[in-house]
């Protein structure tokens, strides 16, 4: 067994209490403006930029640290094609048969459909994989812990940081996604997490008029 080390906390900022409470501020307006996008152009972006949004979800706080997750960056205009049309097929058994009319009246405002057009339009799909368990060097394999919440931590810092740095996002969870494995040529100890629609909105973009629940609504303090 490994035995902890540790280091002094070095990184920590300290923050006058006025600049915390206007930081706390500034960064709910920030957040606030972020939108899940569904008209996306084509217009291209940096892979620096997307590498860097990968590094900030790469610091998520996980179980045993033992960092469960895989991003596969898809700017390969073929691949995106494969997942497009393998994604509808899913999508029109979904809206055609699988949900129930209770998730399809759940639905109506957002104004979904079948159609996915943005996964062949939008320059990068980013694929999120969950590892089950991992596998070592010599091929054993490792229990991992607390896997769904780990990479749902890390998909969120991913998505807030890709906003911070400009950018619109989708989160698409065609279901099952067990294509992504296949087109992606992922191992089985990952499973598909969820596939981000990575971007920038077109010029006449529009989203669902919707409301967030107030804070009273999402919180108790006692
Ligand atoms: N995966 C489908 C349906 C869908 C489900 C939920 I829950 C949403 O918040 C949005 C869409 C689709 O992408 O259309």
């Amino acid at each position: 067994m490994s035995e902890a080390q540790f280091e002094a906390y070095s990184q920590y900022k300290q923050y006058p209490l006025e600049e915390m409470q206007q930081r706390a501020v500034d960064f709910y307006d920030q957040v606030q403006r972020r939108r899940t996008v569904r008209h996306f152009s084509d217009k291209q972006v940096s892979r620096e930029i997307i590498e860097q949004c990968l590094l900030a979800a790469g610091t998520a706080p996980n179980g045993a640290n033992l960092q469960p997750w895989h991003f596969v960056v898809v700017s390969d205009i073929e691949t995106k094609q494969k997942i497009r049309i393998a994604a509808e097929e899913e999508e029109r058994a979904f809206y055609n048969e699988r949900a129930t009319p209770e998730w399809l009246e759940a639905l109506a405002p957002l104004g979904t459909d079948a159609e996915k057009p943005f996964l062949e339009t939008a320059p990068y799909l980013i694929a999120i994989f969950a590892q089950s368990y991992g596998i070592t060097a010599s091929g054993k394999k490792v229990k991992n812990y607390y896997v769904q919440e780990s990479v749902g931590i890390a998909t969120g810092i991913l998505i807030t940081a890709l906003h911070h740095a400009g950018l619109a996002s989708l989160t698409h969870t065609p279901s099952p996604m067990g294509f992504l494995n296949q087109i992606l040529g992922r191992p089985n100890n990952e499973r598909p997490f969820l596939l981000l629609v990575v971007g920038f909105p077109t010029q006449d973009a529009v989203v669902p008029q919707i409301t967030k629940k107030t804070l009273e609504d999402i919180a108790t303090f006692i």
